[in-house]
């Protein structure tokens, strides 16, 4: 590829939160022609109305203005210059990595890779060390018939969108990027930062740039299985865990809050570790900290249910007995995104339990029984809230019917005094 980046075909594979702000932000630079390929038809048929597929203020605006072709047929892809994967990396069977769609993405792109050409491929999902080089790269050489490093370059600038954040987008969010070669990791930077207004750093190991995100989202699942298992020994303390925390978050240095919750959900947090802890087993190593933090934010959902259990039993009410409404079903405050997501998960052993349960969540109307918090609340026993929307704030000063006994914050977002003032005993997860 020549140094010059002026006038070049960007291919953009996986239209989702990830990679249609990305397809976006490259469309506004005139000197790239942006191509859009995804599976998914109600997708490609939303981009081509102009409607964004995602709930992403940014991306809202921009599809307004931009100009992307897209399609749900690869041959889209024919004569890029650049292809950047943004497809999903989930886990299957529980634990293990799925590169299923990360190595259709190579397969596709494969056949579009001419020699003489220098083409770029880019992956931009969540990857564990070595996915590059040992699962994409023997693809695209394979279906290609080309080499890497030599004949296309391959490099690798993991992704750090954070669904539903107003302040950090696709523009502002700083980035790592690493390659084959020293020279693809200068070409692949460069074009970052042509689309992007943050540093863009160039690492010299393709592996350390796939560790940094996992590492990233690692950190972030242990210190909330931290603060979830203090959650469970302060309530056996009969300590407030979010007083505490509040006091030790007025340290000026080396503290960092998270919060307890209910569980831990969403496709990264919940599932970049298990990346990491099944790569370091292919070398004998054994992630035992890393597997514990996973069970503690895995009991969540089920500590959540025990705690509502624990209420009502204290009023001599059995839980089989009564009706549950579980507000929230998404994994996140205010977007409607339920991969992984702890309500799913609560929900199940709540109708395990023989309980019968109402659902509500405004995001996800889809699959909510009810779609007003006031019908939730007159017609049930107690509440759980599993996602602190902004909606469920009204809770706070909404009138209760005497029936309701317990709520359980599954996400200690709403005012325990306000909530108890009305009769209701109010019980957080840790406070
Ligand atoms: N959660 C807690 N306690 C906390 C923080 C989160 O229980 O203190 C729960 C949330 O309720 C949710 C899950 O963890 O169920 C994940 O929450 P999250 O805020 O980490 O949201 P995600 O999954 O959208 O994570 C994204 C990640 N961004 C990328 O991977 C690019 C993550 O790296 C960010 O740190 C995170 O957003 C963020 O900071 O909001």
């Amino acid at each position: 590829m020549s140094e010059s980046l002026d006038r070049k075909i960007v291919s953009v594979i996986g239209l989702g939160y990830v990679g249609f702000p990305l397809a976006c932000a490259i469309a506004k630079n005139k000197n790239y022609e942006v191509r859009g390929f995804d599976v998914s038809l109600e997708k490609i048929d939303k981009i081509k109305a102009r409607i964004s597929p995602i709930d992403d203020e940014t991306a809202i605006q921009d599809i307004k203005t931009v100009s992307l072709q897209v399609d749900v047929t690869s041959t889209i892809l024919k004569d890029s210059d650049i292809f950047i994967i943004t497809v999903p990396t989930p886990i299957k069977n529980g634990t293990l990595p799925d590169l299923e769609a990360v190595c259709a993405a190579g397969k596709s792109i494969g056949a579009y890779l001419q020699k003489g050409k220098n083409q770029i491929v880019i992956l931009e999902s969540t990857v564990n060390p070595g996915v590059c080089e040992e699962n994409l790269l023997p693809v695209l050489e394979s279906v290609s018939g080309l080499q890497g490093g030599i004949d296309f370059e391959l490099g690798h600038c993991p992704e750090r969108i954070n669904p539903g954040d107003s302040r950090w987008n696709v523009y502002n969010i700083p980035r790592n990027v690493g390659a084959l070669t020293p020279h693809g990791t200068q070409v692949i930077a460069e074009f970052y930062r042509s689309i992007i207004n943050a540093p863009i750093h160039e690492m010299a190991s393709l592996k350390e740039v796939e560790a940094t995100k996992i590492v990233e989202n690692t950190f972030r699942d242990i210190n909330i299985a931290f603060v979830n298992e203090l959650a469970k020994s302060f309530d056996a303390m009969g300590l407030n865990v979010m007083n505490v925390l509040k006091g030790a978050s007025n340290k000026p240095f080396a503290f960092m809050p998270h919060f307890p919750g209910c569980g831990v959900g969403g496709h990264c947090i919940a599932v970049d570790p298990y990346y990491l802890i099944e790569r370091a087993a292919q070398d004998g190593f054994d992630h035992q900290f890393l597997k514990l933090a996973r069970d503690i934010n895995s009991s969540m959902p089920a500590y959540t249910v025990e705690l509502l259990e624990k209420e009502l039993q204290k009023l001599g009410i059995p839980l089989s007995g009564v009706t549950i409404g579980l507000l929230g079903l998404s994994y996140k405050k205010n977007i409607a995104d339920c991969r992984e997501s702890p309500a799913l998960q609560i929900h199940s052993i709540l109708v395990a339990r023989g309980v019968s349960v109402v659902v509500f969540d405004p995001h996800v109307p889809a699959s909510s029984t009810c779609h007003r918090l006031e019908d939730v609340v007159n017609n049930v026993d107690a509440l759980i809230v599993a996602t602190a929307h902004d909606e469920f704030m009204a809770l706070n000063s909404l009138s209760l019917p005497s029936r309701v006994k317990v709520l359980v914050d599954g996400r200690n977002c709403l005012q325990k005094d306000q909530i108890q003032a009305r009769g209701v005993k109010y019980k957080g997860v840790g406070c």
